[in-house]
C-alpha cells in the first residue's frame, strides 16, 4: 500500500512539474530564444558536462577499488578455481584498458569537438587503414580471448569418472536445507526417487537396490584435501543453486534430473581460516561484532558469539521465503579425519534397522 502510494504521488508530481513547464512556457517574453536548436551556451555546456562525466566515472571506479577490494575472494581453495581465476583477471584487466581508453576518448572528442557556429565539418569519407586496425585487433583479441576461455570451460566441466579415484557424494536439496549422501564402501550411489521418501527415507533411497544399503545420509559436508570429488546434484522440489564461492563452484539443482560438478580441495579449512586474507577479515568482523554486542548488552539482550570462519555450501537461486538459511557446512580435512568422521556416521541400513527397532 506504501508502495503504491508512493508512485501515486510520484506520478502527481512529475505531472505538475510537466503541467507548470507549460504554463513558463506560454507567459514567455516574446522576443527570447526560444529555438529548439542548440545554440554555442548549449552546446559548451554540454561538452563540458560529457568531461565531467567521463571523470566523475574514473573516479568512481578508483574510489570503489581503493573501498571495496576487501570483498573480494581470496585464493581458490580447489585445483580449477586456479584456471578460473586467472582467466577472471585477464579478461577484466582487458576489459578496463579497453574500456579506459575508448570510453576517455569518446568523451574527450565530444567536449574538445563540442558544437560551434563558426566551426565547419570536414569531409571525411573514409580510411581503410584506419578500420583495418579497428576491426582486426578487437578480432584477434576476442578470438584469442574466447578460444582461452573454452579450453578453461571444457577443462572444469570435464567430468570423468575414470580418472583420479574420485569420491562420489550426492547433494541433495529441498526446501529449505541441504544434505550429503556418501556412496559408502562401494563407491556407488544407490538408486533413488522422490515416491520413495518415506520415513527415515529422507532422501527416497530405492530399498531394492543393495548399492544404497551402505550410503551414508548427513548434513555436514566433510571433504579430505587433495581429492577430487564428483557432486551428483538432485533436488526435491523446485529449482535451487548450489554455491560454494571458496571453491569457485556453481550448479543448478533441478528436480527431475541429476547435474554434476567435480573439484580437488586444496585447502582445508584450517589453512584457510589461518590465511592472512581470512585472519583479517574475521578480525573486522568480530570487531563488527563487539560493537554491536554492546548496544545489545546496553538494551538487556544477549551479546553475538564471536564468529569463526567455515566453508559453506550455499542457495543461489531464491527458492521460498526461507531460502537465505538454506546452508551446510563444509569441512576440508586431512585424509584421517575424513576417515574417522565418516567411520561414525551411520549407513542407510543402520537408520532402516534403527527405525524398525523403534
Ligand atoms: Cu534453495
Amino acid at each position: 500500500m506504501t508502495v503504491f502510494l508512493t508512485i501515486v504521488v510520484i506520478a502527481l508530481i512529475g505531472i505538475s512539474l510537466w503541467q507548470m513547464s507549460k504554463i513558463l512556457k506560454l507567459s514567455q517574453v516574446k522576443g527570447a530564444d526560444n529555438s529548439q536548436v542548440a545554440n554555442d551556451k548549449d552546446n559548451n555546456l554540454q561538452g563540458k558536462l560529457m568531461l565531467a562525466f567521463v571523470i566523475f566515472m574514473y573516479l568512481l571506479t578508483i574510489y570503489c577499488f581503493v573501498q571495496y577490494h576487501t570483498f573480494f575472494l581470496p585464493e581458490s581453495a580447489a585445483e580449477h578455481g586456479i584456471e578460473y581465476d586467472r582467466l577472471m583477471i585477464i579478461s577484466m584487466i582487458l576489459i578496463f584498458i579497453v574500456q579506459f581508453i575508448t570510453q576517455g576518448l569518446l568523451h574527450f572528442f565530444s567536449y574538445k569537438y563540442r558544437g560551434n557556429k563558426n566551426n565547419k565539418a570536414l569531409f571525411f569519407a573514409d580510411n581503410d587503414k584506419l578500420e583495418f586496425i579497428w576491426t582486426i585487433i578487437p578480432v584477434i583479441v576476442l578470438a584469442g580471448l574466447i578460444i582461452y576461455g573454452l579450453f578453461t570451460w571444457t577443462d572444469i566441466m570435464n567430468i570423468d569418472e575414470e580418472e583420479g579415484d574420485p569420491l562420489i557424494i550426492e547433494l541433495y536439496a529441498y526446501q529449505f536445507d541441504w544434505r550429503a549422501r556418501y556412496s559408502g564402501e562401494d563407491n556407488v550411489l544407490g538408486k533413488a526417487n522422490v515416491r520413495f521418501i518415506e520415513g527415515v527415507n529422507t532422501l527416497g533411497l530405492d530399498g531394492s537396490d543393495s548399492y544404497g544399503m551402505d550410503d551414508k545420509i548427513v548434513n555436514e559436508l566433510h571433504l579430505p584435501v587433495n581429492r577430487k570429488v564428483i557432486f551428483k546434484m538432485r533436488s526435491q522440489d523446485v529449482l535451487h543453486s548450489a554455491y560454494m564461492p571458496f571453491f569457485r563452484a556453481q550448479m543448478n539443482v533441478v528436480p527431475g534430473m541429476i547435474t554434476e560438478f567435480s573439484y580437488t580441495p586444496i585447502l582445508t579449512s584450517d589453512e584457510m581460516r589461518n590465511s592472512e586474507f581470512m585472519v583479517e577479515k574475521v578480525a573486522t568482523i568480530n570487531k563488527i561484532r563487539k560493537e554491536k554486542s554492546k548496544q545489545l548488552v546496553a538494551a538487556g539482550d544477549e551479546a553475538l558469539e564471536t564468529y569463526e570462519f567455515d566453508y559453506y555450501l550455499l542457495c543461489n537461486k531464491i527458492c521460498g521465503a526461507s531460502h537465505y538459511n538454506m546452508q551446510m557446512k563444509i569441512i576440508v580435512e586431512s585424509e584421517e579425519d575424513y576417515n574417522a568422521w565418516l567411520k561414525t556416521q551411520q549407513t542407510f541400513k543402520e537408520q532402516l534397522s534403527a527405525q524398525a527397532s523403534n
